[in-house]
């Protein structure tokens, strides 16, 4: 009840932050994008995780107005590393349930691309399995408003859900996301890792992108790479930043 009352206000009181967690291709060694984190500092209980209030506002419907808060901060700060000289990178963008089950999400997130002159490409929306479950038809329909406009879809946490492989054919998603829970049973570069190596296939064989999340061993980047995924984040690379710590480690820098 307390932090429901205290997460209302934090949006106008501007204790929410976005971070940006680097995301690389290990082959070529380049930064080609960000997957955006929320991060809350709270006035008196300092940083809360967003695994702790992103399920609060969730169920009060708080995440909606948040959620195009982060939108609009990520698109316009990628244009702006873009404008410094990032012109490939794209960042990445959460959305629960609730946020992808809006009517008028496609709508709310093109104007957000047209008002910052982004390039649709190079934002990318996040959802999990489950999301994808429920309310097939207007699922579809949305994800493919989103697909024709330029702006990919990735299905976060991937081998964590409940649903079927059929969708994957079915629907017009482009990026798989190993959960990291797949990535950590690495344990050396000659390990078996069954669960990645699969999703690595079946990734390539229905032709989808493939990333890895939550690398934090370069044994873990060699295993990656030597099945075929070159695209990763983790805390191998570097945690999740500020944007100003972002921008001097990977956009001034180079
Ligand atoms: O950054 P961290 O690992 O603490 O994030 C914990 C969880 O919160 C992850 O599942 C992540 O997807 C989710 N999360 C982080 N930022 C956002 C956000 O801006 N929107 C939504 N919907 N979820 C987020
Ligand atoms: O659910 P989602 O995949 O969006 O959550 C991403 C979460 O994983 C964030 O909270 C982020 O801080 C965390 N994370 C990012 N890299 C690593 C990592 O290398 N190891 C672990 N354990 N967590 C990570
Ligand atoms: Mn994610
Ligand atoms: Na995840």
């Amino acid at each position: 009840m307390e932090l429901e009352n205290a997460l209302y206000k934090a949006l106008d009181q501007e204790e929410l932050e976005v971070y940006y967690q680097p995301q690389v291709n290990y082959k070529t060694g380049e930064v080609i994008g960000a997957e955006a984190l929320l991060r809350w500092h709270h006035s008196e209980k300092g940083l809360i995780s967003p695994a702790d209030f992103i399920p609060i506002a969730e169920e009060t419907g708080l995440i909606v107005p948040i959620g195009e808060w982060v939108i609009k901060t990520a698109c316009r700060q990628l244009k702006s590393w873009q404008l410094q000289g990032s012109r490939q990178m794209g960042v990445s963008v959460n959305l629960t349930v609730r946020e992808f089950e809006q009517a008028d999400l496609f709508s709310k997130v093109k104007d957000i691309i047209e008002e910052t002159g982004l390039d649709p490409s190079c934002l990318k929306l996040e959802i999990t399995e489950n999301q994808i479950i429920k309310h097939t038809e207007s699922t579809l329909n949305r994800l493919e408003l989103f697909k024709n406009y330029g702006i990919d879809v990735s299905i976060d946490d991937f081998g964590t859900g409940y649903s079927s492989l059929s969708y994957l054919r079915r629907f017009p998603i482009q990026t798989l996301k190993i959960d990291k829970t797949f990535v950590q049973d690495i344990k050396s570069s000659e390990d078996e890792a069954p669960i990645a190596s699969t999703i690595i296939t079946l990734a390539q064989n229905l032709n989808m992108d493939v990333i890895a999340e939550g690398v934090e061993t370069k044994e873990q980047a060699l295993f990656l790479s030597s099945r075929g995924c070159y695209l990763m984040q983790g805390f191998y690379f570097s945690r999740p930043l500020g944007a100003l710590l972002f921008e001097e480690k990977y956009i001034t820098n180079c």
